[in-house]
């Protein structure tokens, strides 16, 4: 039986450096060099497969590779026999239909008998269909942010980040149809061993998701401001509290939400909290 995970990441490209140091992160150390299609983990049993993003949902439907990271558009789009266990948070964008700037859009109908130029056919007949448009599909491997301006398509349905490589096309987004991030899939039968290991990358990585979005605070507090101050922190179990040697002051620790963070910290200081220390946390264990 096979003893190793096989894991298959993008061997160049936007998802390449976030997959390896998501892996990194997990602790697992890996030897990469230029041109390297495969690689061993030094610490864990796992093989790395450096492939083209959309190469690896196919891979994972044949059990060449075990799991993969690819983007859910690329996950979506492919349409193979293979389910999502994570979702990663790096690779964010989404897949936009944007038009020329000259041309006339107030509603999604006005796509209607217009030709699409897009990357993602299966993604796009879906939500022509879901809206009931007869728009042409034009189907592009690249470049599709020119295909209008060479006559290849009246608008483009294709990903988009901060939309920059649009603007510089002279084209505007009207109408996003998938949000998308990068995931981690899956054949969906694994052997015993290769679930075994999978399960064991996920409780890592599930603790660099935690730690990530969240920081650890230390603060001082006048005591009579202390049942306050706690309320506002909602810990893991409760805020640790200290008695500081100054005399009716106390030090608190407790974990926040990044997202909550700057809304926390004005009620904190508001309520006499001072001292307040902010640290990143690199592994969150619940
Ligand atoms: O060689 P390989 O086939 O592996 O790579 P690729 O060229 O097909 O893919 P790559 O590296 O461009 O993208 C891999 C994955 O990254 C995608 O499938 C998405 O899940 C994710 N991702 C995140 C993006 C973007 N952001 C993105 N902005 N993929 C592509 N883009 C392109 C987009 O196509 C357009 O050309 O970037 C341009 C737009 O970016 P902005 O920032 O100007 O809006
Ligand atoms: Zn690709």
């Amino acid at each position: 039986m096979k003893k190793k995970l096989k894991i298959a990441i993008q061997k160049s490209g936007r998802l390449y450096e976030d997959s390896i140091k998501l892996l990194k992160d997990c602790g697992i150390e890996i030897n990469t060099g230029i041109e390297q299609l495969k690689a061993t983990a030094l610490n864990f049993p796992i093989e790395i497969f450096f492939l083209r993003d959309d190469d690896i949902p196919k891979y994972l439907e044949d059990g060449v590779a075990d799991i993969g990271m690819i983007g859910k558009n690329i996950f979506l789009e492919k349409r193979k026999k293979i389910i999502i266990k994570e979702f990663l948070g790096f690779g964010k964008c989404r897949l936009s239909i944007a038009i020329p700037k000259s041309m006339k859009y107030k509603k999604i109908n006005d796509l209607n008998n217009k030709r699409i130029a897009t990357s993602y056919p299966v993604l796009v007949k879906k939500f022509l269909k879901k809206n009931n448009i007869i728009a042409e599909i034009h189907e592009i491997s690249g470049a599709v942010e020119i295909a209008p301006g060479i006559g290849l398509g009246d608008c483009i349905c294709d990903l988009v980040n901060n939309g920059s490589t649009l603007f510089m096309n002279g084209l505007k987004e009207v109408q996003t149809i998938l949000e998308s991030e990068a995931v981690l899939a899956s054949h969906p039968i694994l052997n015993t061993i290769q679930e075994e290991l999978m399960n064991k990358l996920l409780f890592r990585i599930r603790a660099v998701k935690k730690a990530k979005n969240n920081k650890y605070i230390l603060l001082n507090a006048p005591n009579e401001k202390l049942e306050k101050i706690i309320s506002f922190l909602p810990a893991m179990k409760s805020p640790t509290i200290l008695p500081l040697a100054h005399h009716g002051w106390s030090s608190v620790n407790s974990v926040i939400d990044e997202n909550d963070f700057w809304n926390i910290i004005e009620k904190l200081k508001k309520n006499g909290a001072e001292g307040i220390i902010i640290l990143p946390i690199e592994k969150m264990i619940l």
